[in-house]
């Protein structure tokens, strides 16, 4: 029976995790315990489920995971897993992201904005950002008129179609990692934060202009803004096919 911590700040991932966990029977074959960090801005959510909080960067609560548990997932975890933690206990991440591309902050946004691939990737975690041996990837398709609400809606859809794929080889150390050829990129949330402030100058295509637009869109989020006279207005793009 193993014993799988799930440190997570995304309830909704959360709880397909348990759902699987249900229609595929594995109660006897291992158990989750669920918990939230303090970047955690709907820990109530998290509450709900019957998760408390954990703060991964402690060394005592370290060596209490690694004496307590076969395996933990980050699963849209905020904090970022220390290298004492990685290299004592098996960990995985599950990532909105295509890696090595696009590694960090919002890939999607990223993505429409510099071409590269997008999707999600689950992988072994090493003390580097979105690092590590992949278990699998899946990449999805983006439409001209997807924001980076749509794509990440897709994102999703092919991370759970992953965890659904591959939690029993996890459960039973039964996968092999494959180890991108190249290191990729990083975006951390400065850039992102760098993104939304508009330059009313900027002088590009108006195809450059609309895909940073659609990468900053994301449902009612008040992402890109300018400044005119003072005063910050927000902007966001929407686009319909026929
Ligand atoms: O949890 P998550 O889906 O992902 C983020 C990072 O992108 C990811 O690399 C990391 N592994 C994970 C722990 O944290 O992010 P989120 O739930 O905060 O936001 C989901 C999407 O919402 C994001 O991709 C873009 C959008 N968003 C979010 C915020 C907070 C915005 O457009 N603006 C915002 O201010």
């Amino acid at each position: 029976m193993k014993k799988i911590l799930v440190v997570s700040e995304n309830v909704g991932l959360c709880s397909f995790l348990r759902e699987i966990w249900n229609s595929f029977d594995l109660s006897s074959k291992c158990s989750f315990d669920f918990r939230y960090t303090s970047y955690n801005e709907n820990s109530q959510s998290m509450i709900n489920i019957g998760a408390s909080e954990i703060n991964v960067k402690d060394d005592q609560v370290v060596e209490w995971i690694v004496h307590n548990y076969d395996i933990v997932f980050s699963l849209h975890c905020k904090q970022i897993f220390p290298a004492s933690l990685v290299s004592r206990v098996a960990c995985f991440n599950f990532h909105p992201g295509f890696n090595p591309h696009n590694r960090g902050w919002y890939p999607q946004a990223f993505s429409l904005i510099n071409g590269l691939p997008i999707g999600a990737t689950i992988h072994r975690m090493d003390e580097q950002i979105d690092h590590g041996g992949i278990l699998g990837q899946k990449e999805v398709t983006v439409s001209p008129k997807d924001t980076s609400l749509e794509i990440y809606n897709k994102v999703i859809e092919a991370e759970k179609e992953l965890i659904k794929e591959h939690l029993i080889s996890i459960i039973d150390e039964d996968y092999t990692l494959h180890f991108p050829s190249e290191e990729g990129n990083y975006n951390g949330i400065k850039d992102y934060e760098r993104l939304c402030q508009l330059d009313l100058g900027s002088v590009g295509t108006l195809e450059n202009h609309i895909d940073l637009l659609r990468a900053l869109t994301h449902g009612d989020l008040k992402n890109a803004f300018f400044v005119k006279n003072g005063k910050k207005y927000f902007i966001k793009i929407a686009i319909s096919d026929s």
